[in-house]
């Protein structure tokens, strides 16, 4: 995937914002250099039907956290040493010791070390992270060693900015935070909540206090009336809590307890109060927002003990409506499964890999190797290929702007009691189904190709785009960039748009409708993906919404 050069992006924001919303803007020429096509590949004769997982390849890091960049690499990070070994050392040993960082070019599969030792000072392991609308990756909260039975956060935040490769530390936030989740507002800002704070000495683990990064200011403003000290009873919904933006623009959050509640973000911020979601807690569960008032959660781990050691893990999944908080039962997934991942694919599908049924940690020997997705429209689940490592705790999964998914990680457990061969410092690309030929020969099909494209989109604004296909378009989409750590998918959102052929010619010009609510389609970064009448998406473009 090539980048959106800076000048073309900012000649092309020039011409959107002189063009008027109401009237198709013009794609600007010479456009990006088109990105490059898939090598050849063979799946296999079932390739069509369960996609197939590449052969293993090797990963400088643990791939634990994985971030989308605007330049279509793919930054993945682990504690300093690459191992976890040190994870566990008090403060004093573990600060300053920085953050392995790892930037890898799908298109060239090249990696680079930009671990930054004298810029990035912090360990950012079990931070949360988010990519903002300026291009930075703001990544808040880490890991400040342990402090008997548990581990401390640190207050820190920093700012990646991936066309400089230079880190840049921002504000302490008011609390620390160790396994916080971010979640981007419908404004651009970027609310931070839950995380363990950095006292050994409080009985209550958890940083009730939110707060919200104000993304022009490059400041943190805590909301004071949104203490959540009040359900702070084992801590446990501050540990990467699944946050979704719902089209009221409030936050809501399904789990991973047992409760629904919304967070007004606005003013000093407010909770509702709770309503019960289901019965079982599902603490390394995966939420995914499947619409503006949707949300799918499926299994996790049935133990109300933070950490999840005592629980099992669940198959059951379930559906939240985010306006009236009413949760639906879906059948269940093939396999029980805690610490997989949950990935949106261009069609619709949520792709499901990894985990394992015991719900232990770091216990590989109940791994679910097989895949699966759910289809939302048919409710229901189909088997997919299977991977030849476990993804379990600390692993992640990332869509990828080609359409395959990039699955790697897992372990990073520190004296792994003697079994350090569950740390896995290596990766298995997903190639779906939908990438196939649907002949049986399990070689890829030819794909729609957008050749024509304004990177810089406004809330409801038409433009207009070109793509090349044999067969129709029948469906345009954009899906947010991804960032992932611990079966969380940070601001993970697909939205379909409503598109007609303008100019039927050889090449057609097809002129799409974008929302005009911000709360369907938060500013920032997301790869626009044209699929023609067999389901086969294009290559993504990274687009930017202002
Ligand atoms: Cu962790």
């Amino acid at each position: 995937m090539n980048r959106i050069p800076h000048q073309v992006g900012m000649l092309v924001l020039t011409a959107a914002l002189s063009a008027c919303t109401t009237t198709p803007t013009t794609p600007p020429t010479p456009e990006a250099p088109p990105p490059q096509p898939l090598p050849d590949y063979s799946g296999g004769a079932q390739a069509q039907v369960l996609g197939s997982f590449a052969p293993v390849q090797p990963w400088p890091v643990i791939g634990v956290h994985t971030v989308l960049l605007p330049n279509g690499k793919v930054m993945s990070f682990s504690t300093t040493d690459g191992t976890g070994k040190n994870r566990g050392e008090p403060p004093e040993n573990n600060l300053n010791t920085g953050t392995k960082v790892d930037i890898w070019d799908p298109a060239t599969n090249v990696h680079v070390d930009t671990s930054k030792p004298a810029e990035l000072q912090h360990n950012l392991f079990c931070s949360g992270h988010v990519l903002l609308k300026t291009g930075q990756v703001l990544f808040a909260g880490g890991n400040n060693g342990g402090a008997g039975v548990r581990y401390l956060g640190t207050r820190t935040s920093y700012l990646f900015d991936s066309d400089a490769n230079t880190w840049t530390r921002g504000q302490d936030m008011a609390g620390a935070r160790w396994y916080p989740s971010l979640v981007t507002l419908g404004n651009g800002n970027v609310a931070a909540v839950g995380g363990w704070n950095d006292n050994p000495q409080s009985v209550k683990w958890g940083n009730p206090l939110p707060e919200v990064w104000q993304t022009n200011q490059s400041t943190w403003k805590p909301l004071t009336g949104a203490s959540s000290d009040t359900f702070d009873i084992a801590s446990f919904d501050h540990l990467y809590p699944m946050l979704h933006l719902a089209s009221s623009g409030a936050v809501v959050n399904v789990g991973p307890g047992t409760d629904l509640r919304t967070f007004d973000t606005t003013g000093v911020g407010a909770w509702s109060a709770p309503v019960q979601r289901d019965a079982t807690f599902r603490y390394g569960g995966v939420s995914v927002l499947l619409n503006p008032s949707q949300v799918l959660v499926a299994g996790g781990n049935n133990s109300a003990v933070p950490y999840g050691l005592f629980g099992v893990a669940l198959n059951s999944a379930v559906t939240v409506n985010l306006a009236d908080k009413t949760t639906t039962s879906v059948p269940p997934m093939n396999f029980a499964r805690a610490y997989h991942n949950a990935t949106l694919l261009p069609n619709g599908h949520v792709f499901i890999n990894g985990g394992n049924t015991s719900g232990q940690q770091f216990d590989d020997s109940t791994s679910v190797y097989q895949a699966e997705q759910w289809n939302p429209q048919t409710n229901t689940w189909s088997a997919l290929a299977s991977a030849s490592v476990p993804r379990n705790y600390h692993s992640t999964a990332l869509l990828l702007p080609d359409g395959r998914v990039l699955t790697m990680g897992g372990g990073m457990c520190g004296e792994c009691s003697g079994n350090p061969q569950i740390n896995h410092s290596n990766a298995e690309i997903y190639y779906p189904p939908y990438l196939f030929k649907k002949d049986g020969s399990g070689t890829l099909a030819a794909r729609p190709e957008i050749i024509s494209l304004n990177p810089e989109l406004t809330l409801g604004q038409k433009f207009t785009l070109r793509a090349k296909s044999e067969s129709a378009i029948s469906s345009i989409v954009l899906i947010r960039t991804g960032s992932v750590t611990h079966a969380s998918s940070f601001d993970q959102r697909r939205v379909p748009l409503a598109f007609r052929v303008a100019e039927n010619t050889q090449i057609p010009l097809l002129e799409v409708t974008l929302p005009s609510e911000a709360n369907a389609l938060p500013p920032g970064y997301y790869l626009l993906m044209a699929l023609n009448a067999e389901g086969v998406p294009s290559i993504g473009r990274i687009v930017r919404m202002n």
